[in-house]
C-alpha cells in the first residue's frame, strides 16, 4: 500500500475534523523529517495513520484490543483516550500489514511517548503537536522550537502534557513520565557539562 491507499484509509475511518487534523500531522512530520533527516516518506504515512482508531467508540475499540489480545495495565484501563496509539499499532500490523519498526513505533507512542524514542517517533509525537490545525495557547512557541531543537522541544511538549494531566486530575502513564524524566536529565546533564 502507499500513501495514497493510506489516505483513503483514514478517509474511511475518521470524521471531517479528524481526517484533516491527520493530513496536516504527516504535513508536518514530513517537514520534521527533512529539518532532522529522516525518511520524509515513512514520516508522511505515519503521521497520516497516528490517528487511525481515534474516531472508533471507546467500546468497540475495547472489543478490537480482546480480538488482538492486547493486554492493558490498569493505568491504560483508566485512560480511554490512550487506546487509540495501541490499538492503532496493532491495526497497522494486524489489518493493514504494516511491518516497518519505525511506523509501527511512531504510532504506538504518539501518545505518551516513552523513555529511549526513536527519531521517528519523536518526530511524529511533535508533529502531532505544531500541526497547522492546533490553535491552542503556546502552540506558536512550540512550532519555533520545534524547528531548532527536537530535544527541547520534547522537554517541553511533555512537561506541557504533564502539568495539564494532573491539572485534570487524571492517571498520568508511566512511559509519559519515562520520557519526560529522560530528556530532563539529559538537558541538564548536557548544560553541566
Ligand atoms: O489524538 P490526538 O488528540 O491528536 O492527540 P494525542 O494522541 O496526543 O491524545 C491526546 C490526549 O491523550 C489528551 O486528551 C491527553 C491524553 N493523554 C496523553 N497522555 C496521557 C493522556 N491521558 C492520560 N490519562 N494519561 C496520559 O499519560
Ligand atoms: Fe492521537
Ligand atoms: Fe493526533
Amino acid at each position: 500500500m502507499d500513501i495514497t491507499e493510506y489516505r483513503r484509509v483514514i478517509r474511511q475511518l475518521l470524521g471531517d475534523y479528524r481526517f484533516h487534523h491527520s493530513i496536516c500531522v504527516s504535513e508536518a512530520a514530513v517537514e520534521l523529517a527533512k529539518v532532522y533527516g529522516a525518511d520524509p516518506e515513512k514520516a508522511q504515512m505515519a503521521g497520516t495513520l497516528h490517528d487511525v482508531m481515534k474516531d472508533i467508540p471507546h467500546d468497540e475499540q475495547m472489543e478490537k484490543m480482546r480480538e488482538y489480545n492486547i493486554h492493558l495495565t490498569t493505568e491504560e484501563q483508566y485512560a480511554p483516550k490512550l487506546w487509540h496509539a495501541i490499538l492503532g499499532e496493532a491495526y497497522l500490523r494486524n489489518v493493514l500489514g504494516i511491518i516497518d519498526p519505525e511506523i509501527l513505533g511512531a504510532v504506538r507512542y504518539h501518545t505518551t511517548g516513552k523513555a529511549g524514542m526513536t527519531l521517528m517517533e519523536q518526530i511524529v509525537f511533535t508533529a502531532d503537536f505544531i500541526s497547522a490545525d492546533r490553535t491552542y495557547d503556546g502552540v506558536e512557541k512550540f512550532r519555533k522550537t520545534a524547528k531548532k531543537n527536537l530535544t527541547q522541544v520534547m522537554h517541553q511538549e511533555l512537561a506541557y502534557t504533564i502539568a495539564k494531566l494532573a491539572k485534570d486530575g487524571v492517571p498520568i502513564h508511566p512511559d509519559t513520565l519515562a520520557a519526560y524524566n529522560e530528556i530532563s536529565i539529559q538537558i541538564i546533564s548536557q548544560k553541566k557539562g
